[in-house]
C-alpha cells in the first residue's frame, strides 16, 4: 500500500476520486515531525515527547485550486518517519514513490539545521522530481531560537524549495505548509499527465 497510486488519478479501492499523493516528513528526531502531522490532521498538540516506533500514516483530503483556478480535491496520505531513519535502507524504502517531502528542523537545535542537507540528498536520491518545502519549526520558543531566519533562507535558495516558519504548539504556518504541497504535487501532475482527467 505504501508505494502504490502515488499520483493516480482514478478512482481506486478506497473508492476515492482524484488524485493522491504520498508525502514524507523527513529531519532530525525531534524536531517536530509528528507533532506537524498531528496539528495539521487533527488539531491537537502534545507536549510530552513520544518518540515514534516504525512509521506513522495520517491521511487529509483538501481542496487546492489548481493553475486553471479550477478547485480539485487531493487526498495526501503523509508519512512520518520514527526512529528506524538511521537504517539507509530503510530509509530510502520509505521515500521511495513519495510526490513531495517536507523537511523539518528545529530553530532552537542548530545541529538539526546542519543535517538539513543530508536529508534532502538522500531524498533527492531517490526521488530526484518530487519537490521539497523546508519547514523551520518552534518557532513559539523565541527565546531559545538558536537558527534565525537568514540560514533558512540560504537553505531555500539551495534546494530550490518554499521555506516556511511553524510552530506545531500555536499551529502557527502548519496548515501553509501541507496546502503549499498538496499545491505543488498538483501542478507537478497536472503538467505531467498527458491526457486529461475525467
Ligand atoms: N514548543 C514547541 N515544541 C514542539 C513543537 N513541535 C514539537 N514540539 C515538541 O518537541 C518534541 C518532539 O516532537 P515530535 O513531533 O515527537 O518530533 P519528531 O521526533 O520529529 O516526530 C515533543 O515534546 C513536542 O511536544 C513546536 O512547534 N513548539
Ligand atoms: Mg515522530
Amino acid at each position: 500500500m505504501a508505494q502504490s497510486n502515488d499520483t493516480t488519478a482514478a478512482a481506486s479501492d478506497d473508492g476515492f476520486e482524484g488524485y493522491k499523493f504520498r508525502i514524507v516528513l523527513l529531519g532530525e528526531a525531534a524536531v517536530g515531525k509528528t507533532s506537524l502531522v498531528r496539528r495539521y490532521t487533527e488539531n491537537v498538540f502534545d507536549e510530552e515527547y513520544k518518540q515514534t516506533i516504525g512509521t506513522t500514516f495520517a491521511t487529509k483530503d483538501i481542496d487546492v485550486t489548481d493553475g486553471e483556478g479550477n478547485v480539485r480535491t487531493v487526498r495526501l496520505n503523509i508519512w512520518d518517519m520514527g526512529g528506524q531513519s538511521t537504517y539507509r535502507e530503510l530509509r530510502r524504502q520509505f521515500m521511495k514513490g513519495a510526490s513531495g517531502a517536507v523537511i523539518v528542523y528545529d530553530v532552537t537545535r542548530p545541529e538539526t539545521f546542519m543535517a538539513m542537507n543530508n536529508w534532502f540528498e538522500s531524498f533527492k536520491e531517490v526521488c530526484p522530481d518530487s519537490p521539497v518545502i523546508i519547514s523551520a519549526n518552534k518557532v513559539d520558543l523565541s527565546e531559545n531560537r538558536m537558527v534565525p531566519q537568514e540560514p533558512g533562507m540560504m537553505l531555500r535558495d539551495w534546494f530550490q524549495a518554499e521555506y516556511f516558519e511553524t510552530s506545531a504548539k500555536t499551529g502557527d504556518k502548519v496548515n501553509n505548509v501541507f496546502t503549499r504541497v498538496a499545491e505543488v504535487v498538483l501542478e507537478k501532475a497536472l503538467s505531467e499527465s498527458k491526457s486529461p482527467l475525467m
